[in-house]
């Protein structure tokens, strides 16, 4: 009887969850008291869980997220249920570093590499030395936008994502192209134009999310990246729940896990007063 009742809280419900930075076992945690997860396995039944990238870095196991998001997006249809991911900045940083290592990138403003940048950004050894075939190609295949429901999900809060488009197909293609080919200039602007952020802050932020959302469909933005604690001025480990902001157009889910936040992974559409 508890086990229909729970099962029957995430029925045909949407999640999303932000970066997760190599912190597997604190997302095992939050999948498994959220109803998802039932040791390592999918038991979401119909529920639709989608991860908003930035698996890597900063913290001690990305390929292991990787892997276990790799298996619940396999799993999850078996019961009706879905896992997706966009990927994040760190993906792309990631996939750099596996296919241009130290390789200098044409630049007038000094040396830059994606080993400079991986190195800066928390990049983990073990990351790299267990990234397969099978990683590069699901990655490289994963989108940057999608439309759930009313709800527009990215990685980072920019709108950078137009100069690969007009459409969330145009720039999803635009980007798996870059991801396929071997031009590291190429490569390189995709890494930077997703290291943007804050676009919807400020005077003009809900503007500028009304003009995104105009332009590639839903009511709502929900994003990662941009950690929570940061954008409200307060201590990771007081973050509780995303951020509403823009005049309630945007919603940033990245709770800071990397720096001590916990594992947000949120319900879609999110209501500021769930008991
Ligand atoms: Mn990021």
């Amino acid at each position: 009887m508890d086990e229909e009742g729970d099962r029957a809280g995430v029925e045909n419900t949407t999640y999303a969850i932000g970066d997760v930075h190599g912190h597997r076992d604190e997302l095992i945690e939050a999948l498994a008291e959220t109803g998802l997860l039932d040791g390592e396995s999918w038991c979401g039944g119909t529920a639709q869980l989608w991860f908003l990238g930035d698996f890597f870095d900063r913290g001690p196991d990305g390929s292991g997220v990787l892997d276990l998001v790799m298996r619940l997006h396999e799993e999850a249809p078996e019961q009706g249920g879905a896992v997706h991911a966009v990927l994040g900045n760190h993906e792309i940083l990631a996939l750099g570093m596996h296919r241009f290592g130290g390789e200098e990138v044409p630049s007038e403003f000094g040396p830059r590499s994606f080993e400079r940048s991986w190195r800066l950004n928390g990049g983990q050894e073990t990351d790299q030395a267990s990234l397969t075939d099978a990683h590069v190609e699901w990655l490289s295949t994963r989108p940057v936008l999608a439309l759930t429901g009313d709800h527009l999900l990215m990685h980072s809060d920019t709108v950078e994502y137009f100069s690969w488009g007009e459409s969330i197909k145009e720039i999803n293609a635009g980007v798996a192209e870059v991801l396929a080919g071997d031009d590291i200039s190429d490569w390189w602007e995709c890494w930077r134009r997703m290291t943007t952020r804050y676009a919807f802050r400020g005077p003009h932020g809900r503007q500028v999310a009304e003009q995104m959302l105009k332009g590639l469909g839903g009511e709502q933005i929900v994003h990662g990246h941009s950690v929570i604690a940061d954008q409200l001025g307060i201590q990771p480990d007081q973050v509780d729940a995303p951020y509403l902001y823009a005049e309630g157009k945007v919603l940033g889910i990245d709770g800071g896990l990397f720096v001590g936040g916990p594992c947000l992974i949120v319900e879609l559409p999110w209501t500021a007063h769930r008991p």
